[in-house]
């Protein structure tokens, strides 16, 4: 029998959900048999809220999920959708080409650190995590290095669900159900093993935790290794901040043995830290970044990865005369994703949206560390416009703490995310004092009042 949605009792009927069958779309990371008991809907959005199937407003302190740093429904992007579409609604960019990803590609360069300035396009994190990968190993092999293969990734890592990402990602639960992964990766510990709790900001440390990389370089030998791959903050498993010094003495190992750093800033990208990227909160500079969500503001799927133009010019001038780099999508660069990506980064700019971010990253520190006296609150994360919140997990139940106050957030008028046993809250760059306000005392009700 289908699966059709009921109204609550007293809501009057929104005809968005008439008809809606709810059988045939398999969601992704959903308990698919709970949400098709309980579907909690949205039909709208627009700047900080959501508005559900019933009405009500909901106060988006995720940003969608991490993507819509602009706020939602704005109107330049998604009129430069419409112009784009009716213009040219697709144009092949496999040896041939079309203004936008070209005038995209600029922009992008030009808000990334210095030297890293070539960028190929992709449609999501995971895309974008696999083809920064590819890209190492086809740095090498362009050098004539034809034994490094190695990938090294951080336990509690995410880097999306394809299998490269997947195999250099740290979730247990991702990867425990589907055996066959990349061959030869290896994985440092994360970084939150010592972690003091309540910590505001970076976590104290002098980068020796880093020095686990040079135990992998011992173990394998330097020359099989071909990529680092980590997120500057590690955002899915939780919100983990890094040490002091960590991601530096990442950088000075890698360098010191010719192993290519991948930043993944799927995340901390466009934004979420106040600054463009991570590497520049941090002045840390990898070899390649990987991006996605913000680039577009969540509206039409796009991700894009950075290189640094040696690590281009290497596998460009490299190979024999043809083409350098075997690997693509058919909507690599599409032209409304790329006309969305222009209308968000002009958005980011003129709004000063990033100032924005770090205007206000002290006011959020303070009123998410003001949870810390809250029942079962065991741990505060924060960074920029981000948090955790880690709750003690229930006695034989993991997750399901912060899945019930997920769910009484929804349903008092609250979007936060549960990953485990921790909140995660990341808004949209738009936000103000009084919606930050607004957040931290919800979540204060909904925490006390819960078991
Ligand atoms: N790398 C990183 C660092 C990510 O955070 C991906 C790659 C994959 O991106 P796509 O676009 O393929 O999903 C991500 C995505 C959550 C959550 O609640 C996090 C992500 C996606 C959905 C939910 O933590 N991160
Ligand atoms: N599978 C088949 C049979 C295809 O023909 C293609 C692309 O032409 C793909 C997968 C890859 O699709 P995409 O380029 O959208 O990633």
């Amino acid at each position: 029998m289908a699966s059709q949605i009921e109204r609550p009792a007293g809501h009057t009927a929104s005809s968005e959900l008439d008809g809606v069958d709810l059988d045939h779309f398999w969601m992704p990371f959903t308990n698919n048999r709970f949400f098709k008991q309980n579907p909690r809907m949205f039909v709208s959005a627009k700047d900080m809220h959501y508005t559900t199937a019933d009405g009500r407003q909901v106060l988006d302190a995720t940003a969608g999920l991490w993507c819509v740093n602009a706020g939602h429904g704005r109107a330049a992007i998604t009129e430069a959708i419409a112009q784009a579409a009716g213009t040219l609604d697709f144009g092949p960019t496999f040896q041939l080409g079309h203004p936008l990803p070209f005038r995209l590609a600029s922009e992008v360069a030009r808000i990334m650190p210095e030297g890293m300035d070539r960028v190929f396009f992709t449609n999501s994190g995971s895309e974008s995590a696999d083809t920064a990968l590819k890209m190492a190993l086809a740095y090498h092999h362009a050098r004539g290095d034809h034994t490094r293969f190695r990938l090294i990734g951080r336990q509690r890592g995410y880097h999306g669900t394809n299998f490269g990402g997947l195999s250099v990602g740290g979730i247990g639960g991702n990867r425990r159900r589907f055996v066959s992964q990349v061959w030869g990766v290896d994985h440092l510990s994360h970084t939150h093993g010592q972690a003091v709790r309540f910590q505001r900001g970076m976590q104290p440390g002098n980068g020796a935790l880093a020095e686990e990389l040079e135990d992998l370089v011992a173990l394998h030998g330097p020359e099989t290794i071909a990529a680092v791959i980590v997120e500057p903050v590690a955002g899915s498993t939780g919100v983990l901040v890094p040490p002091q010094g960590y991601l530096q003495a990442l950088r000075a190992i890698t360098q010191k043995y010719g192993i290519l750093l991948i930043f993944d800033e799927v995340i901390t990208g466009f934004g979420r830290l106040g600054t463009a990227t991570a590497a520049e909160y941090f002045g840390v500079t990898p070899d390649i970044i990987t991006t996605a969500k913000g680039l577009t503001n969540g509206v039409v799927p796009m991700g894009a990865v950075i290189a640094s133009r040696h690590v281009h010019d290497t596998v460009v001038n490299g190979s024999p005369e043809g083409i350098e780099f075997y690997h693509g999508y058919t909507y690599s660069g599409h032209p409304v994703a790329a006309a969305a990506g222009l209308a968000t980064l002009q958005l980011y700019r003129d709004e000063g949206l990033f100032a924005n971010a770090t205007a206000l990253s002290a006011q959020w520190e303070e009123a998410a560390h003001g949870l810390r006296d809250c029942r079962n609150v065991i741990d505060v994360r924060n960074l920029g416009l981000v948090a955790g919140i880690e709750l003690a997990p229930r006695e034989g139940a993991p997750g399901a703490r912060a899945t019930e106050a997920f769910q009484r957030a929804f349903d008092t008028g609250l979007l936060i995310r549960a990953n485990g046993d921790i909140i995660a809250l990341s808004p949209p760059l738009m936000i103000n004092a009084g919606q930050i306000e607004t957040i931290f005392a919800m979540l204060r009700q909904i925490l006390n009042d819960l078991p």
